[in-house]
């Protein structure tokens, strides 16, 4: 028997669950949409004439890639007309985008990365998109940076769509992690994995090792403890992975197991971090969180941070719960760790 599509399951989803309504539906499946189409624009590689530099550059200072600028404009232009959405946010804008005052406005905040991991396209390494979904707050039409700045913990839905050999969409609304596979035939997303859950334990840890001389001294000595392997405290060995786009790490960790750790170094003290809050790190970390993992700071759960602004940065600490238990105490008491 075919397994059940994305559509399928949202119906399924909303018969059981009140949080998952017809507005929530619509709009996964138009994000979904919006990523089969950013999954064609990739996979025509060069003879799509969408490689390298747009010669623009982005609210992060970042130079974008042609790919950054098309995953964009195609995730606006699919959300702005369905009547779910009061607003979107993405990691190439500066502000907030309102939907059009010629199409209705509906209840739900969408913010994401669009591509992320851009920096991989050129050497066919697999790149994703992230996204988080918001109530916008009672009787707000017209929504302001203000708004969207809540909690994780707010989310109401979250996701990634990795694109590497096989285009997977990632999914939670809040009860439980489930994995859909792209079917190009026929251009459906089929459930392919349901329930996902990471491993508690694992022997598999992903780091930029080449900032290592900027972490703060319990990053120092966690990595440490981990390159000792069996023959330090950890009493084992340990294996190391870097992908370098989020969503190939995490997907991995969704997979197999492992800890994804970007943490506050001297390079990055000065911002926050590395990682977006907003639509890299909360979207990831609820999606970690409801398979069975855990996300901190490094020293707090990550999810409960209440942002600033839009694009504020945070050091990340996500994957197998116990390690990130672990990784983290040797943040908060670094004579227990
Ligand atoms: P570095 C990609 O630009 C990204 O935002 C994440 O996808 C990825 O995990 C990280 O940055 C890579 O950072 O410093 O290793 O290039």
């Amino acid at each position: 028997m075919q397994p059940i599509s994305l559509t399928q399951h949202l119906i399924e989803e909303q018969r059981r669950h009140a949080n998952v309504n017809a507005e929530l539906r619509l709009l996964v499946e138009v994000v979904a949409r919006a990523c089969k189409r950013i999954s064609i624009a990739l996979g025509k590689g060069a003879l799509g004439g969408v490689l390298g530099e747009a010669g623009t550059g982005n609210v992060q200072g970042e130079a974008q890639k042609k790919l950054d600028v098309i995953s964009n404009e195609i995730l606006l232009e699919a959300n702005a007309w369905g009547g779910h959405l009061a607003a979107c946010a993405s990691e190439e804008m500066a502000d907030p985008y309102p939907i059009p005052d010629v199409y209705p406005k509906g209840n739900y905040l969408l913010l994401f990365d669009p591509l992320d991991g851009s920096s991989n396209i050129d050497v066919n390494i697999s790149v994703g998109t992230i996204f988080s979904v918001l109530r916008c707050p009672e009787g707000v039409v017209n929504p302001t940076e203000k708004e969207f700045l809540q909690p994780g913990t707010q989310q109401v839905a979250a996701g990634y769509c990795a694109y590497g050999p096989n285009t997977l969409l990632v999914l939670t609304t809040g009860h439980g992690v489930n994995v859909f596979t792209l079917d190009r035939e026929i251009g459906s997303f089929r459930l392919t994995r349901a329930n996902a859950i990471i491993p508690e334990d694992t022997s598999e840890f992903a780091i930029n090792a080449s900032n290592q001389r900027f972490w703060e001294p319990p990053m120092q000595r966690y990595v440490a403890d981990l390159l000792a392997g069996a023959t330090g405290p950890r009493g084992r060995d340990f294996n190391m992975r870097w992908v370098g786009s989020m969503v190939g790490d995490v997907h991995r960790i969704l997979t197999r197991g492992g800890v994804f750790i970007y943490p506050l170094d001297a390079k990055v003290k000065a911002k926050g971090g590395r990682l977006r809050l907003l639509y890299e790190a909360n979207p990831m970390s609820f999606i970690v969180e409801q398979a069975g993992g855990a996300a901190t700071t490094g020293r707090s759960r990550l999810m409960e941070v209440q942002p600033e602004h839009l694009h504020q940065r945070v050091p990340v600490f996500l994957g197998s719960k116990h390690e990130v238990e672990t990784a983290t105490r040797y943040h908060l008491d670094p004579a227990a760790a």
